[in-house]
Order: C-alpha cells, then structure tokens, then sequence
C-alpha cells in the first residue's frame, strides 16, 4: 500500500492533505446532518439475523500492483470477504453486501473491485488464480489483450476452469497496451456480481503518466445476491435482477469521498489530470463532471484520433468498455461533482443523493468548513 490518497493512482501524500485540511477544527462539525435524513433503509447491515455468524475478513482498498517491478508475475487468490460499500449512518447508509467474492495480489488485502494490474507494454505476464480458499470453480478471463485459445479464461470453450483447491496460471501477452477489464468467467452473471473483476491496465512503451492519474471503476450491485449469499430471507435471480446499489470503485456516496477509503479526485490547480473510466456493470453509466471540460484520449485500448478529441462533459460508458479522459484543472479551486447522470444511480436506496457519486476536490478546497462537512459524511477520523 502506498502513503498516497484520493482514488487508487497517483493522489496527493496522506501528509499534504491533513496540512491542507487545516487538520486542527477538521472535525468540529461532527453530528451535522444537513444534507439528508435517512428515509427507507432498504440496504440493512449484514448479517444480523440470519444465524450464519459467517466470520469474513473486510476488503480493503484497490491496491495498484505494479507488475514491471515484480517480474510480471502475481498471484491472485479467490477469498471469501464483507464489503462495505457505505459503512456509515449518514445519508441512508449503513450499505454492506455480507459476502463477497473478492480478489487478493499475493500477500495485498481482498478488494472490490480487485487489484489494478499495471505494467508495461510488451511484458509477458504470468497470472496465477489460487482458489485454494473457495468451494466453487472461478477462471480469469482478460479484456483487450491477445492471448492463445486455451488462456482465453471462459471454462466453456477452453476446457480450462479452476476447481476448489486448485491454482493455475494464464500466460497473458501484454501486446494491447490500454485500460483493460479483468472477471471470473464461471457463471459470468453471479460471479461478477459477487465482486469478481478488476482492472488490467497495459502503459505503451515510453507512456508519461499525467500529474494525477486516477482509475474509476463503476457498477451497479442487485444487493439481494450477497445477502442471499450472507443468510438472510431475500430472493435474487438474473431475471428479476435489478440495481439498489451504485458504486465508484466499490464505494457509494458519501463513502466515495472518503480520502483513504474511497475516490475523490483530489487535483491542484495546474494538474493534467487523467481518468481510467472502467465499467464493470451490466447497464450503462453516462458519466458527467461538472465545470470541467475533458477529452476521450483512450477508449478499449486504442488511443483517440485527435479529431476525435474534442472537449465534452459526459461519457456515456456501457458494460465492460473504457474510456480515458483527460482533463486540465483549470476552474475556480473548490469542489465539483463527478457521477452518472441517470438520477436513479444517485441514490441510497430511497435517499437522494448517494450512490455513483465523487467529486473532483481542489487543495485550496480543502481549508473549508463545506470540505469538513463532507469529510464529516464520509466518516473520515483524520
Ligand atoms: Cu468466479
């Protein structure tokens, strides 16, 4: 893990924010509840009263793994784990999915969404699925990349599925480079539903990283698959599937502001700042960032001919696709909302807002009793 906060990527030091929050009245503002008042709590804590005492680590946060520096090889395990994707009273929540199906890079923590696999172009990577902790089958399957037949991850039509207690290793060619999803392909629906996916992301040879450059991966959760999962009454199936949970790398509004938990684009004036949008979800997100106008620099792995690089405000991003923006912080230094503009996404359950919701959050911002009040909803304890 790195000192770094802000979304997983290149934030700014844990140090640089506490001085740029003022840290001596950061939380004189606590037990504020101006925004809203928990309304329906449709989302309940996990696990209360269903009997199964299931005793699960907690997932931490998307760890970058920086394959160049470790010989192109990990090791990814399958373990079982409880996420919380709001884990406070604020703004409807507490939201927990009581199981998950999370992802761990060798000795990392389990997150959700899974580790960021990061290297460089040309590198042949050796990625081992360790499911010796799980009594299911799991694959990984590898967006954007190409690789030979039987490494294609899909147990259907390759043969190759990794049982209970079993490793294996994929050969990936990293020869595309880009944003690339990653997910278990064993009963694909259920499986990514259940946290199983990540992000592959391939620099080109020579690539200069932006003076901030974060990874955002969004979904939409049918909660009632975990807490089936967790023990208690509901019913889930695929055909009556739909979205009570809308996250930002595993978090919902106010979560998502959270410095070390969550995703705030944390930006100082000046700042090139770049966004890997990655949408692990099965409905499309049409993303908005307000006062700030960006470029589609890269999209599935081929970067954007510059006639196409026009300045716009909203990427409508559909399931499994991804979009690199790339924007200046050029606007009056405060804080500006970044989330999915279908309303319905905003939401914590019946509470508005919520939900596919962050905000690109400027350091002279931070000195501000607004930015308290937020951090306050956030849950951060400094
Ligand atoms: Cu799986």
């Amino acid at each position: 893990m790195s000192d770094r906060i802000g979304a997983p990527g290149t934030g700014i030091s844990r140090r640089k924010f506490l001085a740029a929050t003022g840290s001596a009245g950061l939380f004189a503002t606590a037990g504020c509840t101006t925004i809203s008042q928990p309304t329906v709590r449709t989302v309940p804590l996990s696990g209360s009263q269903n009997g199964l005492n299931l005793d699960l680590p907690e997932t931490g946060k998307p760890e970058v793994v920086n394959l160049d520096e470790r010989g192109h090889a990990v090791t990814i395990k399958s373990v079982m784990a409880r996420h919380h994707i709001h884990p406070g009273e604020t703004m409807n929540g507490p939201i927990t999915l009581p199981v998950v199906w999370a992802f761990q890079a060798d000795d990392g923590v389990p997150s959700v969404p899974g580790p960021i696999l990061r290297c460089t172009e040309g590198a042949e990577l050796k990625i081992t699925l360790d499911n010796s902790e799980m009594q299911m089958p799991h694959t990984l399957h590898f967006h954007g990349v190409r690789k030979t037949w039987e490494n294609d991850g899909v147990p259907t039509t390759t043969g190759v599925t990794v049982m209970p207690g079993e490793k294996h290793t994929y050969t990936i060619p990293a020869n595309v480079p880009g944003t690339h999803l990653y997910h278990c392909h064993y009963q694909t629906p259920m499986h990514m539903d259940m946290g199983m996916y990540g992000i592959l992301r391939v620099d080109p040879k020579g690539y200069e990283e932006a003076d901030k450059e974060y990874f955002m991966t969004v979904k939409e959760w049918d909660t009632r698959l975990s807490r089936q999962h967790g023990g208690e009454n509901v019913q889930y199936s695929l055909s009556n599937r739909h979205g009570d949970a809308f996250t930002i790398n595993g978090k919902s509004a106010p979560a998502t502001f959270h410095p070390e938990t969550g995703s705030p684009l944390i930006v100082e004036p000046g700042d090139t700042v770049r966004v890997h949008w990655v949408n692990a979800g099965f409905m499309s997100h049409p993303l908005h960032v307000h006062n700030h106008r960006f470029k589609i620099v890269e999209k599935d792995g081929s970067p954007m001919p510059e006639p196409l690089q026009f300045l716009q405000d909203v990427v409508n991003v559909a399931p499994a696709e991804r979009y690199t923006i790339e924007f200046e912080a050029d606007a009056d230094p405060g804080i500006y909302p970044v989330h999915c503009h279908k309303v319905d996404h905003i939401r914590n359950g019946d509470s508005y807002p919520g939900g596919m919701l962050t905000a690109i959050v400027y350091t002279d911002a931070m000195d501000t009793d607004i930015f308290r009040s937020v951090m306050d909803y956030a849950g951060y304890q400094g």
